[in-house]
């Protein structure tokens, strides 16, 4: 036994308890993680470990070739700043959305309208993809997404599977849990996860207590920040009831810390609630703030408790919180406490009013193992808890916990089982798990580390996202899937609620822009060919029909900033083609019926080959011509 594995023994024997900052910095995470055997060891407390279901249970997961899967599965893509889209059960990758960086395969990030909403950046960190909703359910219309890195929020839209909006949050750092309101399409919170200088202009950096971070609310059909609120603890996870009532953010450092242990120095942190109705009315009525360049109405809710955010209790540095199918519920998971904190939502009025206090709105406070991150649900009543040092899943009976707090003495045991999960888990995901419908088919553990699960890949290995039948009384482990770094969340909808269109509809607000360029030129997009020369800025108008480009060549001058816009003729569905200009850094993607456009300058004279770089047709590799440069 190493040193190491005997500190992990001494931590198991005191996981009932509170983890202490050494334990969390020296042994428990560094330990778990180093100890390849430990995860498959059942901890000594709860039932035993089921272990992985033999191959015969995976045959519920297979998806014959040629059949379509039941679920979309929308993946973040971390650090790749993008969004994935999976066909579950089959855990098919379909699809991969370029949102905050830069994509060569189509051209996103160097295509005019997509440098144009990117303002510059090329890289992002999305964590949380959420669906827009009606009346609690999915209603197939957007995706958002956050950029930690950055402090933006992208849409996505369903029709196209593009992005189609982008906006930069002012005075906010890590922009990091995100969540939409359930009752309709309406505002989206996005908190600020980094306290900083309010304003952050050299003023105040050695005066941490002056410090403050930004729940920001942005309209989720124009996409325009509304408000902010204005608190002192910083932001992890976000999320909003089925009523439009309130909106939470989970907080792991009321201290106020700017270091690891001081960060860790309490034992509760707290969920704040903040209450939208008041919010709105102190923004209507005018008694708000603006910070630094920002118009965007401020409402200052530092410090105390208020009409505006009250803050419940929660052991300790809490990470997730999720709300129930029902409506009822808001499950803070404790990540330094082995306890999720069940807060009950119909009783916050109560505490806003001063008649309880606002740690009287907690249930339950279940022990579901040691470093709780996310939970899901099955709309069957049962809780599915994500534990990242355990890595295990733990389901857990929702009534029966609120329960098992109410009388202590009957020790009624929540807990229904624990699975084994490779390794590390961070979030945790049920099909419809976040809507009110529900349905306890899937589940996905989103593994941190891979560890042995896959060939050697080198040091940088894959992510593990494992699929989990969850429709009997037992779960059980179907799939593995790797993934490259690193989806942070997934949701898993119905296939029912997403209809996307086949061919480009050139009515989106991207094709403004065209049709602007194409006035200004006298140009007909889908039909001509045409250089328009305005100085020294060329236009060049190119279509595209399979196998042919509908030109040959075009003449420009060495020097010239050339924009070629091209629009792709073919009315068939899948029949994509691209342009890419040999060594100009030039290609992108060009689908049926769509157009796009990319501009650089042509420096040098000679002759350039440009051609289809999408597999189209028979004469694909035929489908080219030449970008003369003339001296
Ligand atoms: Cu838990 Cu960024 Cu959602 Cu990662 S966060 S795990
Ligand atoms: Cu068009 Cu290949």
């Amino acid at each position: 036994m190493t040193e190491n594995d005997k500190k992990t023994d001494v931590t198991k024997a005191n996981r009932r308890k509170f983890l202490t900052s050494s334990a969390v910095i020296g042994t428990s995470v560094v330990g778990a993680i180093a100890c390849k055997n430990e995860e498959t060891t059942a901890p000594p407390t709860g039932p035993a470990l089921p272990t992985a279901a033999p191959a015969a249970h995976g045959a519920a997961a297979s998806v014959e070739p040629g059949k379509l899967d039941d679920y979309y599965g929308f993946w973040s893509g971390g650090q790749s700043g993008e969004i994935r889209i999976l066909g579950l059960p089959s855990m098919r990758e379909l699809k991969r959305i370029p949102v905050f960086n830069r994509d060569a395969a189509t051209g996103w990030g160097a295509t005019d309208h997509s440098k144009e909403l990117l303002g510059g950046r090329n890289s992002g960190d999305t964590h949380h993809v959420h669906l827009s909703y009606t009346d609690g359910t999915y209603d197939g219309r957007y995706v958002f997404v956050n950029d930690k890195a950055s402090a933006r929020l992208a849409r996505v839209d369903i029709e196209t599977m593009e992005v189609d909006a982008i906006t930069s949050i002012p005075n906010s750092q890590g922009t990091h849990g995100i969540f939409p309101q359930r009752h309709k399409t309406g505002l989206v919170f996005c908190n600020a996860e980094f306290r900083t200088p309010q304003v952050n202009d050299g003023r105040d950096m050695e005066d941490p207590t002056k410090y403050a971070a930004m729940h920001t609310a942005i309209d989720g059909e124009t996409m325009e920040v509304k408000w902010q609120v204005m608190v002192e603890g910083n932001m992890d996870l976000a999320a909003t009831d089925y009523k439009g009532l309130y909106s939470f953010a989970t907080c792991y450092n009321s201290e106020g810390a700017t270091d690891l242990e001081g960060m860790m120095a309490s034992e509760r942190d707290h969920l704040y609630v903040f209450n939208l109705a008041k919010i709105d009315a102190a923004v209507k009525a005018g008694k708000t703030i603006t910070v630094g360049d920002s118009k965007v109405p401020v409402v200052d809710a530092r410090g105390k408790d208020s009409e505006f955010v009250m803050r419940v209790p929660i052991p300790k540095s809490p990470h997730g919180v999720n709300v129930d199918p029902t409506g009822r519920y808001a499950v803070c998971a404790g990540k330094l406490s082995p306890t999720v904190s069940v807060v009950d939502i119909d009783k916050l009025a109560d505490a806003f009013a001063g008649k309880i206090k606002p740690r009287d709105c907690v249930v339950a406070e279940p022990e579901v193992g040691l470093g709780p991150l996310h939970t899901a649900y099955d709309g069957r009543g049962n809780a599915y808890t994500s534990i990242f040092i355990d890595s295990v899943v733990t389901k857990w009976n929702i009534a029966k916990a609120i329960e098992a707090f109410k009388s202590p003495d009957k020790k009624i045991d929540p807990i229904l089982q624990k699975i084994d999960v490779h390794y590390q888990i961070g979030h945790i995901n049920a099909s419809m798990s976040e809507t009110k419908d529900a349905d306890g088919k899937w589940l996905i553990a989103l593994c941190k580390f891979s560890k042995d699960r896959f060939l050697n890949v080198g040091p940088l290995h894959p992510e593990n996202d494992q699929l989990i039948d969850i429709s009997g009384d037992e779960m059980k482990l179907v799939h593995d899937g790797p993934t490259f770094p690193e989806p942070h969340d997934a949701v898993i909808v119905t296939k029912d609620k997403i209809h996307p269109k086949k061919i480009q509809p050139r009515t989106i607000e991207r094709f403004k822009l065209y049709d602007k360029w194409a006035k200004e030129d006298g140009v007909d997009l889908q039909k001509d060919n045409k250089v328009i020369r305005n100085g020294k800025n060329v236009r060049v108008y190119i279509t595209s029909l399979a196998p042919k480009f509908g030109t040959g060549e075009f003449k420009v001058k060495a020097g010239d900033t050339v924009q070629v816009i091209v629009s792709n003729q073919d009315n068939v569905e899948d029949l994509s083609h691209g342009f890419c200009v040999c060594g100009h850094d030039v290609n992108f993607l060009v689908n049926a019926q769509d157009t796009n456009s990319m501009t650089f300058v042509a420096e040098k004279p000679g002759v350039y080959w440009y051609y289809c770089p999408w597999f189209c047709h028979a004469l694909h590799l035929e489908m080219r011509g030449r970008m003369i440069v003339e001296a």
